[in-house]
């Protein structure tokens, strides 16, 4: 059966299953959840960790005799219910101070503030447990490029995330960074708005080495790009530190939908891509349910999420062992080892490779079995293979 447990990393940020279904045009439709009752009923239903925002757990204004009293209660629960903590983040994108952004605000005072306030969030990360730190810049881009500040812009993200790595490591702290790319809303342009853009930004930062990326499947989604692919560059960059799954209707605002309920294909795929890849990083859930939904329907929206996940993590396991499947995966792929020791160059390669005869109308000829495959692959997620 399709029941997960801590053995399967499925966390949820407190924001997830405790948003209560605000948004642009309307008021909550649900009372909110506190902390510690998020932790019993995530463990209850088999989740791994929980993650948060500083201001998920302690409110803004909260004097610090109220954080240490919110933060030890909320560790009971974590240790009452063997909930982990793997991921935090700072919300950087609620408070007013943050309008025009927080790193790249054009004031430096924001600025300044910004980098305090991660600094303590960090802190409590560090208290929890956690080994990854999540940076989502909702706020970090513009309306008014007349602002003139796209280029300064990067240079304070720059300064603000070599500072901020360099405090983790002053305090033995141990985090490993994700920048979470998004390409727009709540600003008109969010800067990095694409894995790729991360991905090309981390090479300028002082320890690359520290940072990497935590791409989401509806952030991908809105910017019109194939997030499988997105996922498959940061593997191959070793790059990939933690990951945010949800679901996405093309070209819409962000909906953060239960995981698999719009693009089943692009889930299996996505989740093929994680299993084969030996990911073995936290399965995070930045996801909430519809607005339309009660306390009931928001925990069978985080049980849909896990399920989902565990059935089509079967189904990949099921591709693999299908004859059909593998015979037509095996006609696709055509390799041949004399050519490929040709294409590790040496003068003697090159030369050889450049008097070699190809017969390219044959190569044009050939039919790659796709739409068999492709059909083979529906049959299965169809449940009758
Ligand atoms: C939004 O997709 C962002 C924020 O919820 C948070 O900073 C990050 C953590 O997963 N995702
Ligand atoms: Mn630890
Ligand atoms: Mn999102
Ligand atoms: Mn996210």
């Amino acid at each position: 059966d399709f029941t997960p447990t801590p053995a399967d990393r499925f966390t949820f940020g407190l924001w997830t299953v405790g948003n209560t279904g605000r948004d642009p045009f309307g008021e909550p439709t649900r009372p909110p959840l506190r902390a510690p009752y998020i932790v019993e009923k995530l463990a209850g239903l088999g989740a791994y960790g929980v993650n948060l925002h500083d201001n998920d757990l302690v409110p803004i204004d909260a004097s610090a005799a109220e954080r240490d009293r919110i933060v030890a209660e909320f560790r009971q629960a974590l240790s009452d219910h063997g909930l982990v903590v793997p991921m935090a983040t700072t919300n950087l994108f609620s408070d007013p101070a943050f309008k025009d952004g927080a790193f790249t605000s054009a004031d430096a005072q924001v600025r300044a503030y910004a980098l305090q306030k991660t600094m303590r969030s960090m802190d409590l990360g560090a208290e929890l447990g956690a080994h990854t730190y999540v940076f989502w810049g909702g706020r970090e881009g513009t309306e008014v490029d007349a602002g003139g500040k796209l280029l300064s812009a990067l240079g304070w993200f720059r300064d603000s995330l070599n500072f901020l790595a360099e405090y983790s490591e002053a305090q033995g702290y141990g985090y490993r960074f994700a920048l979470e790319p998004k390409p727009n809303e709540p600003r008109a342009d969010i800067f990095l708005p694409t894995v790729g853009s991360a991905l090309g930004f981390i090479g300028t930062l002082d320890r690359p080495d520290l940072f990497g990326v935590n791409p989401e499947f509806a952030h991908e989604t809105m910017a019109g790009l194939n997030f499988a692919h997105a996922v498959a560059q940061a593997l191959d960059a070793g790059k990939l530190f933690h990951i945010d799954l949800n679901d996405q209707k093309m070209s819409r605002f962000d909906q953060d939908l239960r995981f698999g309920s719009e693009n089943l294909k692009g889930a299996f795929t996505l989740v093929k891509l994680l299993e084969d890849s030996g990911y073995d990083g936290p399965l995070h859930f930045d996801a909430h349910a519809l607005r339309t939904e009660d306390e009931a329907g928001v925990w069978a929206f985080a049980r849909g999420c896990m399920r989902t996940y565990l059935i089509l993590k079967d189904k990949a396991r099921q591709f693999d062992a299908d004859p059909e499947i593998q015979a037509a995966l095996a006609e696709y792929h055509r390799a041949d080892e004399e050519l490929a020791a040709l294409s590790r160059f040496t003068p003697e390669n090159a030369a050889s490779l450049k008097e070699r005869t190809f017969d390219r109308a044959a190569l044009g000829r050939r039919g790659l079995g796709l739409e068999h495959l492709d059909q083979l692959t529906n049959d299965l997620l169809f449940g009758i293979r």
